[in-house]
């Protein structure tokens, strides 16, 4: 992939700030490394405001080290606690009006193809819960309705976190919350399965507890978006703040709740998806 994006004009060198020409240099732009190297490249997130522990700060981490091709990906965020990162982020990205993140994306990347007809640019959408299963729903299921070709990836912490803790549609039943004193009435949302039914070409749910299946899902996400339609990955981020944990508990709490049945990794996988993904996956061995 094109790594002359992420370089520096001649003359420059000396006054680029130093994590400027870390990245350049050292970071993972067209060396195709992933979680398994992390320690050994200038990774893309080093430094967030983000809680300690806190589980979508690690899944971003994650989320980073698994692009297939970081130097030609635009994210486009949203409001909540994964914006106050993004800034941070050495990949471009966009940050649209809360719940708009896939209207955006879906014109981003329709205009990425007229312009670059030749070239290969991932969209990949990335917000929280609230952004994507409540106020940003109808923008979600419509780019899914209409097949555009970008990723979508939710950071299901289960709340509004940045917000100081109201409930989601993503929250459990029962969740007792800072600003939800008297409990959820509601089951969580099914957005995976709804995902599936209503066509996203790949649907996946994992979590920073398993990097290297995250990994694989990462990629998978992205790869089918690019040659085949929508797909939906969405990864399970608790947050020690808003549910009231330890932040050593964070990996702890993702594997108590597979335990007692009420979270599951999964992946649903359409056929022509799966056709591609084998070709893929054949070819890198
Ligand atoms: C248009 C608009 N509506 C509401 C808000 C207030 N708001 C900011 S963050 C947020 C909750 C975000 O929840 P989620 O998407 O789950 O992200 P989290 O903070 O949990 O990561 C809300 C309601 C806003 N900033 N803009
Ligand atoms: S409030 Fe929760 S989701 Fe937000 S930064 Fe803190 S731990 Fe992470
Ligand atoms: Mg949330």
């Amino acid at each position: 992939m094109n790594k002359n994006l992420f370089k520096i004009s001649p003359g420059f060198e000396d006054i680029m700030p130093a994590e400027y020409r870390e990245l350049v240099h050292d970071g993972p732009y067209g060396k195709n490394l992933g979680v398994s190297d992390l320690g050994t490249f200038k990774e893309l997130l080093e430094e967030h405001p983000l809680c300690a522990g806190c589980g979508l700060a690690l899944s971003l981490r994650l989320i980073l080290a698994s692009l297939p091709n970081p130097e030609d990906t635009i994210i486009v965020g949203s409001t909540g606690c994964s914006s106050l990162a993004f800034p941070q982020v050495g990949v471009h990205n966009i940050h649209s009006l809360f719940g708009n993140q896939n209207a955006v994306a879906s014109g981003l990347k329709r205009a990425l193809k007229l312009r670059f007809p030749e070239k290969t640019k991932d969209v990949v959408a990335i917000a929280g819960d609230g952004a994507t299963a409540d106020i940003g729903l109808d923008m979600v299921m419509h780019s899914w309705f209409r097949r555009e070709n970008i990723a979508t990836i939710m950071l299901d912490n289960e709340a509004y976190a940045n917000t100081g803790g109201q409930e989601s549609g993503m929250s459990p039943q029962g969740t007792v919350l800072y600003m939800a004193p008297k409990g959820k009435k509601f089951p969580k949302i099914s957005l995976p399965e709804i995902a599936r039914e209503v066509g996203c070409a790949y649907v996946a749910v994992g979590s920073p507890a398993q990097p290297r299946p995250l990994e694989k899902m990462v990629r998978r996400t992205i790869l089918v978006a690019r040659e085949i339609g929508p797909t939906y990955l969405q990864v399970f981020c608790p947050c020690p703040t808003n549910y009231k944990f330890k932040p050593q508990e964070t990996v702890a709490k993702i594997k108590q709740r597979e335990k007692e049945g009420t979270f599951q990794t999964r992946e649903y996988i359409t056929l022509e998806a799966q056709k591609l993904l084998t070709k893929l996956e054949e070819g890198k061995k």
